[in-house]
Parts: structure tokens; sequence; C-alpha cells
């Protein structure tokens, strides 16, 4: 049997976000973010995630007054806000060397536009992060992962307003001035292409508030300004502190051609490139010319102020960080083809591929092709910031959890991915699992979704202890750990 060698600094973690996992949503000065606003789905209708995922000002005000737990699953998480000690502690005796995670914007700014920051919020993620660094687990920061806070939707209109570039500025440099002694690696967004797939929760951009706008337009141009926000902030930390790594980061979901005929390869080439169009401005420093043709055939005109292109072009990525769970199929006529039951990544059905309970279809060696591409496109340092399988696990009368599909998941993942370390020649940071312990889905709000190596003892109507369980999973990935840089 082959054994892989690998960089002994290679980052082995897992991963999570603020707004998942956290809770404490009202607690110790933090304000209300969209997040707080997402409603559980439990009849989520899997063909239209689109239409499931949009939202009116209307129900952002109902959700701000209705205080029930059912609904509101990410305002309580999995209560981590208070757990964070026990949980770190667990993660870390699995051998694990990197945390991805993320930072509540309205846990620092309450109002996102305050003079002051939260001292509380600030102390929190300082003691956070120094109990990583006391298991020597390097953490990944993420800036923004899916939660605005909601007095910028309400009175700014989020991310299309220019002055939300300033706010996150201020946001951004106060973290980061605080907490750079103690994080080396930055992404200031997640999964900043999701702003085409789901506006509302990657920017709280709410459609109804731009009444004589084509929203599409308003789409591109919250767009801009995120990779404007993300510019200064590369640039203040190349000039300020300049030993830190800071990425951008996109979703890699495989695109493939239904078949081989040309028309539906082209079809996945465009649809893979309207993704890479958030790597290549954000690595290459400019819009690719296919974006702008885009944008000018279908009428979108994007403000720029100026010193905008100079500011992209000069303040470029560190890394590439990326999510991956899935590929997906494409043909340029679709009608009359099986599609996938995916509830947020629509798709032709293939054949070829097994599928999740959510119908999200499982490719390893999509995991291998997106780090080919990636690196070819690129050259620069690759991050695997978020790979796992959401499953609905099964807690036994003995409190075991026998995720042996989660196993197969990750197994074969990462054994592509060490592949492709020993034979494609790419560069790789490191990997990280999504997620730690279980937590709330992004796309259904439901912790029924589960992704956790630790189970946690809570369901969909705001039922259990929160109490912790190891899965298999957990045992199995901290197995895989225990074998240092050389796996068998
Ligand atoms: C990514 C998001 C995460 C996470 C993951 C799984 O796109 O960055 O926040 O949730 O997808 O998705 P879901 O929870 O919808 O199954």
């Amino acid at each position: 049997m082959k054994s892989y060698q690998i960089d002994p600094d290679f980052l082995w973690g897992v991963a999570t976000s603020a707004n998942q996992v956290e809770g404490g949503w009202n607690e110790d000065g933090k304000g209300m973010s969209i997040a707080d606003c997402l409603r559980y789905r439990p009849q989520l209708d899997v063909t239209n995630y689109k239409a499931a995922n949009s939202i009116s000002s209307k129900q952002v005000k109902e959700a701000m007054s209705d205080l029930s737990t059912k609904n509101w699953a990410k305002r309580h998480g999995v209560d981590f806000y208070h757990n964070y000690h026990e949980d770190i502690k667990q993660l870390a005796a699995m051998g694990i060397s990197a945390f991805r995670f993320s930072i509540s914007w309205a846990r620092i700014f309450p109002n996102g536009d305050d003079q002051e920051p939260n001292q509380a919020g600030l102390d929190y993620y300082l003691d956070l992060v120094k109990e990583m660094n006391k298991y020597n687990i390097e953490p990944i920061m993420t800036l923004s992962h899916y939660e605005i806070p909601l007095n910028l939707v309400l009175n700014y209109d989020a991310w299309y307003d220019r002055r939300v570039i300033d706010f996150f500025d201020k946001f951004a440099k106060t973290v980061i001035d605080y907490l750079h002694d103690y994080v080396k690696y930055w992404i200031p967004i997640n999964e900043i292409d999701s702003i085409i797939r789901h506006p509302f929760s990657s920017a709280g951009l709410i459609e109804d508030r731009f009444p004589n706008k084509n929203f599409k337009n308003v789409i591109y141009q919250a767009m801009h300004n995120q990779f404007v926000a993300s510019a200064r902030i590369i640039k203040y930390c190349h000039e300020t502190y300049p030993d830190l790594k800071i990425g951008c980061m996109i979703t890699s979901t495989m695109v493939y051609p239904y078949n081989s005929d040309p028309k539906n390869v082209l079809r996945a080439t465009e649809i893979m490139r309207n993704v890479y169009a958030f790597s290549d401005i954000q690595i290459r420093g400019q819009y690719p010319k296919y974006l702008l043709k885009k944008l000018k055939e279908e009428d979108i005109k994007i403000e720029e102020e100026a010193g905008d292109k100079d500011l992209i072009k000069r303040n470029t990525a560190d890394f590439i960080a990326f999510s991956y769970y899935s590929s997906v199929c494409t043909a340029y006529d679709t009608r009359g083809l099986q599609v996938t039951k995916a509830n947020r990544i629509n798709g032709v059905y293939n054949k070829y591929l097994p599928e999740s309970e959510w119908g999200w279809q499982i490719d390893p060696i999509g995991l291998r092709l997106s780090l080919i591409k990636l690196y070819d496109r690129y050259q620069k340092p690759l991050f695997i910031v978020e790979n796992g399988l959401g499953a609905s696990d099964v807690l036994t009368s003995d409190k075991k959890i026998h995720d042996d599909y989660r196993i197969c998941y990750l197994r074969d993942h990462i054994q592509q991915m060490l592949v492709s370390l020993v034979e494609d020649g790419i560069d790789l940071i490191g990997y990280c699992v999504w997620g730690t312990t279980d937590m709330i889905s992004a796309s259904s709000n439901q912790i029924s979704k589960r992704y956790g190596l630790i189970y946690v003892d809570l369901d969909d109507e705001g039922n259990g202890t929160y109490k912790r369980y190891r899965k298999d999973s957990y045992y199995w990935y901290k197995k895989l750990l225990s074998f240092g840089n050389k796996i068998p």
C-alpha cells in the first residue's frame, strides 16, 4: 500500500462559522445580524433554492420581534459561545493543527455603524484564539461569514451601500489590530461568489428594498463593494502586519458537462468561469474581460470610485481558500434530463456518483480536480477550508454515533487530496473538515443536517441537552492525524 509523505507544516483542521455554532445572539452587547432572521425551513423547495432563500423586508422585521427558539435556530446555534473551552479541548485532543472559525461582526460592532467597538466581543474572541494557541492550534479567521449586522441591512442597504465598505473596514481593522499576535491566516469574506446565489444570507440584500433598480445590478454593485473592502484589508495587513497571510475564498463546486457534446462542455466551462471570475479578480487584480463583457451584455453598470481599480490591482490575496462538497453536471439544454435533488446546487443528475441525503452528489475526484484547476490557473497556495458531509446521524442508546458514511466520505476525499499533493505538484497549505461539532446548516437552518465530528444532543425543535458525544468519525480523524506527516 502506498504511503504519503506530507510537509510537516501542513495544517490539518476543522472548520465552522460563528453564526452556525455560537448562539448567545443577544448576550454581552451583541447586536442582531441577518443570520438571526433566517427561518427554519422544514419543507425546503429543493428544486428552487433561490426562491426558498429569498426574503422580504416584512419577514425580516417580523423575525426581529419573534423570539421563539424553533424558528430561529441560528440565534442559539449549539451554544459554542458558552462551550468553547470544552469544544476546543475535545477538538484539540484529535490532534488538529488548525481551526477555521469566523467572527460575528455584530458582536464587535452591534449595529455595524457604532463609533466604538464592544469590548466584551473583542475579549471573547481574544480568549477564543488564546485557547486555540494553548493547544498549538493555528486559528484561521474568517471576518465575514454570512452575517452582516441587521442595522446595516435595514438602514443602509447592506453591501450595496458604499458606506458599508467603511464600516467593514473599521470592523476588520479593529479585529486585526486586536488579534494579529494570535492569528496568522485571515479570510475577509466567506465564499465571496455566493452573493450571486443567495444575496440575502451572503450579503444582506433584500430585493424589495430596490423597487426601482434591476436587482441583478444591485447584486453586482454589492459584489464590487466587497472586492474593494477585501482589497483594503489586504493592503492594511500587508503594510501593517507583513507576517500575516490574507486569502480570498470561493466555492469550488466542480461543474462537469453532462456528456461530451461540445455544447455541454462549453456550458460547463462557462459556469466554472463565473465562479473563477471571483478568484481572478482577487488573485490577478482585475475584472477579467469575460466578466466585463457579460456585465455589458446584461446592461449591468457598476459604479466605481476613482482608485478602486488601482486598489484591487495592487492588493491581491496571498492564498486561495475554497470549500468543496460536491460536483454537478450541466447541459446547454436540460429539458428532459433528470435533475439533482440538491437543496443548494442545482444540476443534472450524474449517474456515476452517489448522493447524500440532501442530494449533493459525492465526488472525491472532484476535489482533486479543483486543486489541479485552481493551481493551474493561479500558481498560488491553496487551502481547503471546508469539506464534509451533511447527514442525519443517530445517537444510539449507548450514546454512540456510527457515522461510517462520513468516514467513507472523508477518507475518499482526503485520499484524493493526498494523491494530488504527491502527484500533481500543487501547493496546499491545509485541509479543514467542515465541521467541528454539529451545527445549524447554512442552507436549511436545521441542525438535523449534521456535519460535526462531535454530535450535539439537540433537535430541530430546539429540544435537547446540548451535550456533546464523539462520533466514530472523530476517532477516525484522530487516528489519521496520529500518523503525523507520513500517512499510510
Ligand atoms: C458552505 C458554507 C458553510 C456551510 C457549508 C455546508 O457553503 O460556507 O457555512 O454551511 O456550505 O452547507 P449547508 O450547511 O447548507 O449544508
